[in-house]
């Protein structure tokens, strides 16, 4: 009896590395997503837990969550800021791996790839306040092709900072895109 149930519990640690390597493709989304997909994956291996009476079913779905759960924080980590920026004819998706903070940042734009062939430029900057000059800082992004661009830009300090990404297509109008962040 000892001997059958380490077997199984071999035989679905197998399942679950082969599901592993699946699942880590899948979930090479954004993390918004990856979220969503982990919410409905826990809530219907749940109902499967509850429905169950079926120790080996159980068994694998509870393995099943761990697993999910753990994807889950591996993609959240990988996108550490993300933001959605639209304008009337543009959306953008301004992420970066780790959280941004203050001085140069690695930042990811992501537009539509009608822009795939666009000059993209990001400009952030901090109006005047009491006691400080307006700041800003320009970045011209570079194309990684598909409606990827990637820039790296310095926040000079913490406080509010609006950004505003310019996208000059080839042939059109140029588009500004605005957003901000809290540094
Ligand atoms: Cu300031």
């Amino acid at each position: 009896m000892l001997k059958r149930n380490s077997f199984c519990s071999k035989k679905i640690r197998m399942r679950n590395s082969r599901k592993k390597k699946k699942t880590t493709i899948k979930y090479q989304k954004t993390s918004t997503d990856a979220y969503i997909s982990f919410l409905t994956n826990l809530s219907q291996t749940i109902i499967i837990i509850l429905i169950s009476n079926d120790k080996r079913i159980q068994m694998k779905t509870i393995a099943k969550i761990f697993l999910v759960a753990l994807l889950a924080a591996g993609t959240m980590q990988a996108a550490a800021f993300e933001k959605v920026a639209k304008s009337r004819s543009a959306k953008v998706t301004i992420s970066s791996e780790k959280p941004i903070t203050t001085g140069y940042n690695d930042l990811n734009i992501l537009i539509d790839e009608k822009f795939a062939d666009a000059a993209v430029k990001i400009k952030v900057f901090m109006p005047a306040m009491p006691g400080m000059p307006y700041m800003d800082n320009v970045a011209e992004a570079k194309n990684l092709g598909h409606g990827k661009f990637t820039t790296n830009v310095n926040f000079s300090m913490g406080g509010t900072w609006q950004i505003h990404i310019f996208i000059t297509p080839k042939t059109g109008k140029k588009i500004r895109v605005k957003t901000s962040v809290n540094i």
